[in-house]
């Protein structure tokens, strides 16, 4: 059988309670082995006495006993007596008798008899008994520590010495707990367990037992140890840069949870000669615990560079931090390009940093002009970030000369950095934007500037490229079937010159620099007609006589050519009829012919070409008047009446007529038609004015003679003809 009991040792000036188990073989029910352990004369497991008695046990076994006594029993007790004696009946026995005298409640506690050489082999039994003292410890006026650990017993000590005492455990300050056998275990010689202790066991406890109408009490206060270090902070972590002869001043902040006992440690490398200083400090936040250690080396040496450790730990936990410091000799800037004295960025980038190499110690003030000005002044876009310059939104006007200035004022460092930002851009062909998107006609057979403009940087390269309009089909030129004929321009201006448009094709001008490409087709359409699309009525159509319409379009910018006639409402005009018609198709252009013969009046009226624009697919049109010449038969509108002229004296005749067409006038005098200048060699002229259709005849003479006279006077006469 085995016992299992609680001894309990308290030291109050530590406050610190240790529980030590220990499991111990009853020598008096074992009966295997004659004295194979010491044997007590006491049977029960507890000995009760009252206080002032004497205790006195007894303890036979084979081999030298010894006495192994409560911890509330002074080493050197005068109340103690030990007599040890050989018995049994050889005198082969040893038996020591223990008396203790007065016992006291403190006394209270196992008494244990083992062998000697063999610890293992013992008797125990609980003794001693005190009325007047129900609880074996007597308590100071400061509550007893006990502490919680997680996942460990929670025991309130209050052993009784009478351990029939009914003890109660009271939570500060009126809480009740009443054992239960499962949780909460009462037992005299150990006091009170908790099995599985909770947060309500935090806190200030007390066993309570009333003896002869008095209370008595044993006050604990419950403590959870905590080692959580929540957070190292070492003031500069990274790397510290210093100067020889300054301070270092490291601060290493921990913050650990409420009741925590934290130490803090450090490494560095001058520790062997303890050049550095360590103070600490302690402060209480409402929820934490800070704990600051600070170090500190009033003149740094060279030798103080390298690797400085703060070392945390709290019970089990640890943890570290680290910062390394550098230790310079002097202040110094050095500033070097990066990657040489132009860089480059691109127009449109999201943003560009010039960012030059920048070493220097202590950190130098940094001013970045843009072409002599200061630049963040200059634009929004511009903005300084730590050393570097950042442009947003790189645009081309960006380009220019960049000078980064830094200074350390305090120690009359100066140093200046000047680099080239280049923008690069892709090109762009200006005429894109301004001409207008129609495709031009060219003259045939003229010359013909193309221009192309292209902007980029770097200046972009011009290449013509041209293809032929196909013949027949699709007018449309499509690429993918050109001859490359180029010529190549390394202006930023690229113009074309055709010396004589004959043939129709697409220009088209290539910008391209490192940075991309821009295109601008040029259609060329050789046209032989003027705007590429005409319509005219070739000769005055009169009654009887025919009617000849024509139409001339540029062969690739127009089909669907027909003549209709419009009618005289133009909402049926579109339907109007299509007339007979004649095509050619000529090298720039194809005609449409429209031949009427045999015209009345009726066929006055508005024919309209109409044709298919191949590019826009619109319909386009040109309209022509056409009136009907009516026939009208010649009148003479004044007869001729005598004249009397003086010889050698000029006269005018006249002789209007009308008619349609005009009618032709022929002279005549004493029934011979005269000729336009067969008059003797004195008429001068006949002339006729068909403004309004008359004509006129005059006859000059040098001398006018009597028989000119006569004749004129009586005979001449206009006869008039078609
Ligand atoms: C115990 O003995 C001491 C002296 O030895 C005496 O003062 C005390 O009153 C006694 N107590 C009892 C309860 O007899
Ligand atoms: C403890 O209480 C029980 C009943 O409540 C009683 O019988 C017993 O005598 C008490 N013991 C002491 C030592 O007062
Ligand atoms: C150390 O740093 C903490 C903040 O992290 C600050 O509150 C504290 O005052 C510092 N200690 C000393 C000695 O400067
Ligand atoms: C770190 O803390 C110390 C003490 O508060 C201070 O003297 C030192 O300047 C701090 N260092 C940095 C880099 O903030
Ligand atoms: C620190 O100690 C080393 C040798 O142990 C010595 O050489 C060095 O000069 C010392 N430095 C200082 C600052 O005392
Ligand atoms: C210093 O601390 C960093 C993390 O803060 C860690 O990664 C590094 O290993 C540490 N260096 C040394 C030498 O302990
Ligand atoms: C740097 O530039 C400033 C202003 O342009 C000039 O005054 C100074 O002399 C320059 N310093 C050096 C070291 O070039
Ligand atoms: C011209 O003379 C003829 C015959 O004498 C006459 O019939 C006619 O009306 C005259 N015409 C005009 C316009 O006077
Ligand atoms: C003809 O001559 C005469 C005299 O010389 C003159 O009076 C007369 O007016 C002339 N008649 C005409 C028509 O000139
Ligand atoms: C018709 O002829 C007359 C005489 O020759 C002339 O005076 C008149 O101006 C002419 N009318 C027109 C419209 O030309
Ligand atoms: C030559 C010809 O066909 N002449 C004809 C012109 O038209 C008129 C009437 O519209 C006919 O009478 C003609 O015979």
């Amino acid at each position: 059988m085995v016992n299992h009991f609680i001894g309990l040792l308290f030291s109050t000036k530590y406050q610190v309670v240790m529980f030590i188990l220990c499991s111990i073989g009853h020598a008096v029910l074992l009966i295997r082995g004659r004295f194979s352990s010491p044997v007590l004369d006491v049977t029960e497991k507890q000995l009760i006495i009252e206080r002032n008695q004497t205790l006195q046990l007894n303890c036979r076994g084979r081999w030298e006993l010894q006495w192994v006594l409560p911890s509330g029993v002074p080493k050197v007790y005068h109340g103690t007596q030990i007599e040890e004696t050989r018995c049994g009946k050889k005198n082969n026995q040893y038996c020591s008798r223990l008396m203790l005298s007065p016992a006291l409640a403190q006394h209270t506690g196992s008494y244990r008899c083992r062998y000697r050489q063999k610890h293992r082999k013992q008797a125990s039994v609980i003794g001693v008994s005190d009325s007047q003292r129900p609880f074996v410890k007597v308590q100071s006026e400061i509550p007893d520590v006990v502490y919680m650990k997680e996942g460990e017993l929670l025991v309130f000590p209050c052993r009784v010495t009478n351990p029939d005492a009914n003890v109660s455990l009271i939570k500060y300050p009126f809480h009740r707990i009443a054992p239960d056998y499962k949780n909460i275990i009462w037992n005299s010689r150990q006091g009170f367990t908790i099995r599985s202790p909770t947060f309500f066991y935090i806190g200030l406890f007390s066993c309570e037992t009333i003896v002869n109408g008095v209370k008595y009490s044993n006050r604990f206060l419950t403590h959870r140890p905590v080692n959580k270090i929540l957070d190292v902070y070492l003031n500069s972590t990274g790397l510290v840069h210093t100067l020889q002869g300054q301070m270092l001043a490291l601060n290493c902040t921990v913050t650990a949870e409420w009741n925590a006992r934290v130490s803090i440690s450090w490494t560095y490398p001058q520790k062997a000669n303890g050049s550095a200083t360590i103070i600490r400090r302690i402060s209480r936040s409402r929820t934490n615990m800070l704990f600051y250690s600070v170090l500190t080396i009033n003149r740094l040496s060279k030798a103080d560079r390298g690797l400085y450790k703060c070392h945390v730990t709290s019970g089990p936990s640890k943890r570290e931090t680290n910062t390394t410091v550098i230790v310079y000799d002097q202040p110094f800037i050095q500033l070097k390009h990066r990657d040489g004295p132009v860089v480059q960025a691109s127009a449109g980038q999201k943003s560009f940093r010039l960012t030059p190499k920048l070493k220097a110690f202590p950190a130098p003030e940094v001013i970045w002009l843009k072409d002599g000005m200061v630049a963040a002044e200059q634009c929004s876009r511009y903005h300084v970030d730590r050393f570097s310059l950042v442009i947003l939104d790189v645009a081309e006007e960006d380009a220019g000369i960049y000078t980064i200035l830094t200074g350390i004022q305090q120690y009359g460092l100066f140093q200046n950095l000047t680099l080239t930002l280049v923008v690069n851009v892709k090109p762009q062909i200006g005429e894109k934007t301004v001409s207008s998107r129609q495709p031009g006609t060219v003259q045939r057979g003229s010359r013909q500037a193309l221009h192309c403009t292209s902007h980029g940087v770097p200046p972009p390269q011009i290449q013509w490229l041209w293809h032929r309009c196909p013949p027949k089909g699709v007018f449309v030129c499509i690429f993918a079937c050109m001859q490359e004929l180029f010529f190549v321009f390394p202006q930023t201006v690229g113009v074309l010159t055709v010396g004589k448009a004959l043939i129709s094709g697409i220009y088209r001008c290539v910008a391209s620099n490192l940075m991309g490409i821009d295109e601008l087709d040029i259609r060329f359409y050789v046209t032989d007609v003027k705007g590429g699309l005409i319509a005219s009525l070739e000769e005055e159509p009169r009654e009887g006589g025919d009617l000849r319409l024509v139409c001339i379009a540029n062969r690739h910018l127009y089909s669907d050519l027909s003549w209709y006639r419009l009618t005289n409402q133009p909402t049926t005009s579109e339907g109007a009829s299509v007339l007979g018609v004649e095509l050619t198709e000529g090298q720039f252009s194809h005609t449409l012919y429209l031949l009427l013969k045999n015209v009345t009046a009726q066929d006055s009226g508005t024919y309209r070409c109409s044709a298919t624009h191949l590019l826009t697919g619109e319909h386009t049109h040109l309209d022509t008047a056409v009136e009907i010449t009516v026939l009208q038969a010649p009148v003479l509108l004044r007869n001729l009446s005598d004249h009397s002229v003086n010889v050698s004296n000029s006269v005018t005749l006249r002789c209007p007529a009308r008619g349609i067409p005009h009618p032709r006038i022929t002279w005549y005098k004493d029934q011979r038609k005269l000729q336009q200048e067969g008059y003797k060699g004195r008429l001068v002229s006949v002339s006729s004015s068909q403004s309004n259709a008359s004509s006129g005849f005059s006859e000059e003479k040098e001398e006018i003679s009597e028989e000119d006279s006569g004749e004129l006077t009586s005979h001449a006469g206009c006869h008039l003809i078609y």
